[in-house]
């Protein structure tokens, strides 16, 4: 069986999930699956699976260096695992720095020592629509994507605005984001719902890395319209940048106590199952992880219109979408379905059966296929030298 080589972030955050359920999902694959990273990612933690290997980047801590190197401690890394546990190829995901740590690995691997290991990467959203438009990483991002022996991009937004953005010539193909609609069910969370609502309030749920582009404090906002009308509850789950900010919004229009932050916690189905209604109000999302995973749960969504949440949630169907910033509209979305037992659950439905669409038995063959094709090209790559 193949051995792979994942590279991804370890943090709370969509990429390192991705990047880690397919991992694991491969290994259950009988793939031999070799996560290459500076710390455990984040819904590792639990797994206990033969075929899988956790390879720590260590980063040399030498007084010149005033900032860490990790591109290329993380090159280095995948020279020596490459090498020594036979990789039949590198699957970064996130552009910056692992396509170029990548690309770098891939060239000492063949000049050095004569083997040919490709890269495939997969793009994930800010790598492209913010941090990668930096014009210190552009030229980077620009370089590696072309070098890199298959490109995948988890929407068609995001296909499009690379084409767009960095006039790449590659092909860049779709392999929409999954979830394991097993794992991710409608599940009886009364127990739990109960000690964040006692009283039937209902229910709202954000989880994010509370970065600024999330709008965290939106969800506060949409709380504050709701809570107006009837009584609700908004759970946060996650933690980041806006976290403090968003607990002061919430102080400020004179709703803490409704609000409860939990802070980085594993998410669940039981947790996702404790909400009546999902809220993710980026100010840009390529795809929304966490969306596709509640409404799995059968909780519907109330997003913003941006980037590649549309195709996801299926406005008036799976959820509702608005413009950015629309709170007044939001919670009006939200007070729709909280106030409507049959259209809640009308929406429940089509959101569990929009998921099944996404569903990881669907997906993971995409990537299989391509891992295969990508290996068969070098095949003839390296006959034809
Ligand atoms: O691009 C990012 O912001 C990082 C990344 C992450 O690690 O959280 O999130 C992106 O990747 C997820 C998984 O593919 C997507 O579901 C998120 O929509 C996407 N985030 C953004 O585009 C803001």
């Amino acid at each position: 069986m193949l051995r792979i080589g994942i590279v991804c972030y370890p943090t709370y955050g969509g990429s390192g999930v991705v990047a880690t359920e397919l991992g694991k999902a491969l290994a259950r694959r009988g793939y031999q699956v070799h996560f290459i990273t500076y710390a455990l990612p984040w819904r590792l933690e639990a797994v206990q699976d033969s075929n899988i290997f956790f390879h720590e980047v260590e980063l040399p801590n030498y007084p010149l260096f005033e900032f860490q190197l990790y591109s290329l401690a993380l090159a280095g890394k995948l020279v020596d695992v490459a090498r020594y546990e036979g990789l039949d190829l590198i699957h970064a995901h996130y552009a910056i720095p692992h396509a170029v740590s990548g690309f770098l690995a891939k060239q000492i691997l063949w000049e050095h020592h004569g083997i040919s290991v490709p890269v495939i990467t997969t793009l994930h959203g800010t790598d492209i629509t913010l941090v990668g438009l930096e014009p210190s990483f552009a030229p980077l991002v620009r370089f590696s994507l072309e070098h890199s022996d298959a490109v995948t991009a988890v929407s068609k937004f995001l296909v499009e605005k690379t084409r767009h953005q960095f006039q790449v010539n590659c092909p860049i193909e779709h392999i929409p984001n999954f979830v394991d609609t097993h794992a991710f069910a409608p599940t009886d969370a009364r127990t739990l719902r109960a000690q964040f609502a006692p009283n039937g309030e209902a229910v709202l749920l954000h989880v994010s890395n509370f970065r600024p582009l999330k709008r965290a404090p939106d969800t506060v906002r949409i709380l504050a319209e709701v809570v107006q009308v009837m009584p609700a509850k908004l759970l946060l789950v996650g933690d980041g940048p806006e976290r403090s900010e968003t607990e002061r919004l919430a102080r400020e229009l004179g709703v803490a106590e409704h609000v409860r932050c939990l802070g980085k916690q594993p998410v669940t189905a039981e947790l996702l199952s404790a909400a009546d209604v999902f809220l993710l109000p980026s100010q840009s999302e390529s795809f929304g992880l966490a969306a596709l995973e509640a409404m799995s749960c059968g909780v519907p969504v109330v997003a913003t219109s941006v980037g590649g949440i549309p195709e996801v949630v299926l406005h008036g169907e799976t959820g509702f979408l608005a413009e950015l910033g629309d709170t007044e509209r939001m919670a009006r979305y939200c007070l729709e379905l909280l106030t409507n037992r049959r259209k809640w659950e009308h929406f429940s439905r089509r959101a569990r059966q929009r998921a099944l669409e996404f569903d990881l038995a669907r997906i993971l063959p995409r990537y299989e296929q391509l891992y295969q094709s990508v290996l068969e090209q070098r095949a003839l790559n390296v006959r034809s030298l």
